[in-house]
């Protein structure tokens, strides 16, 4: 099989909201040769008309690394099919075991170069923002390599964006919850992201670099959940408390 027809495999999986057995069980892949199934299953996703919004980086906290039995940084594509509004109702039968996560989202102003520092970084970037991703692996039990994970775009699913805060709102040392219809489901701090979610930016930039993906002004970069993902529950409102950067919610249905 090629990577086109790997690729296939996870797009129907994700587009009929239904498992599969992981792409390695029938052949072994590469780290780099995962990124380039990842890279056709998004093309069948831009064949469909979907618009590139963004990139997100996985696996930047200890929390998920653990959760997930993996042990590396990963990164994916976001697409505007993607994006659901805050306070939007998610409709769960296009999902198969979706879990949410509470993460930061940094916006770019200007297109990213290959290098960043932590003090070039915020001249790329306009906005932070508290804000949910939605996971939904295509693999039976949520289960994956990281090679499987990264050729399945990293799981991603949905995200949903807060209020816009200015460049030089702290994002250190913030206080990150989540909560299922008023009770506390994860709870961690922003430095769990990489010592430091700027750091997410900086990794954006390098590795999409690495891959040949450009990040043009306006995208969005997700900088990897600080805590354990958790599967949602139909009818349980989420909301994600980020200190300083205040709440953003849905309901699953
Ligand atoms: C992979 C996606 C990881 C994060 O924030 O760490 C991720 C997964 O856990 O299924 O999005
Ligand atoms: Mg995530």
């Amino acid at each position: 099989m090629n990577y086109k027809e790997l690729a296939s495999i996870v797009d129907t999986a994700a587009a009929e909201a239904n498992a599969v057995e992981q792409l390695s069980q029938s052949k072994e892949f590469t780290v780099d040769e995962a990124y380039e199934i990842q890279k056709e299953a998004i093309n069948f996703r831009y064949d469909r008309n979907e618009q590139f919004i963004g990139v997100k980086l996985g696996f930047t906290s200890k929390a998920k690394m653990e959760q997930m039995g993996v042990h590396d940084m990963i990164w994916g594509i976001l697409t505007d099919a993607m994006l659901y509004e805050n306070g939007a109702t998610l409709p769960l039968s296009k999902f198969i075991h979706p879990r949410a996560e509470p993460e930061i989202c940094f916006r770019t102003s200007k297109a990213l170069p290959a290098e960043l520092t932590l003090e070039t970084a915020p001249d790329y970037i306009d906005g932070v923002a508290a804000a949910i991703e939605i996971i939904d692996s295509r693999y039976k039990n949520f289960k994956f390599s990281l090679e499987d994970v990264i050729a399945d775009n990293c799981s991603s699913s949905g995200l949903v964006i807060g209020a816009w805060h200015p460049v030089d709102t702290p994002v250190n040392h913030l206080a990150i919850q989540m909560e299922f219809d008023g009770k506390e489901v994860a709870a961690g701090n922003s430095n769990a992201i990489l010592g430091n979610p700027w750091e997410s930016v900086v990794a954006a930039a390098r590795l999409t670099a690495q891959y040949g993906q450009e990040v043009p002004a306006g995208s969005l970069i997700m900088a990897g959940a600080a805590t354990a993902a958790v599967f949602l529950e139909s009818g349980k409102k989420v909301v994600a408390k980020v200190e300083g950067l205040g709440e953003v919610n849905f309901l699953p249905q």
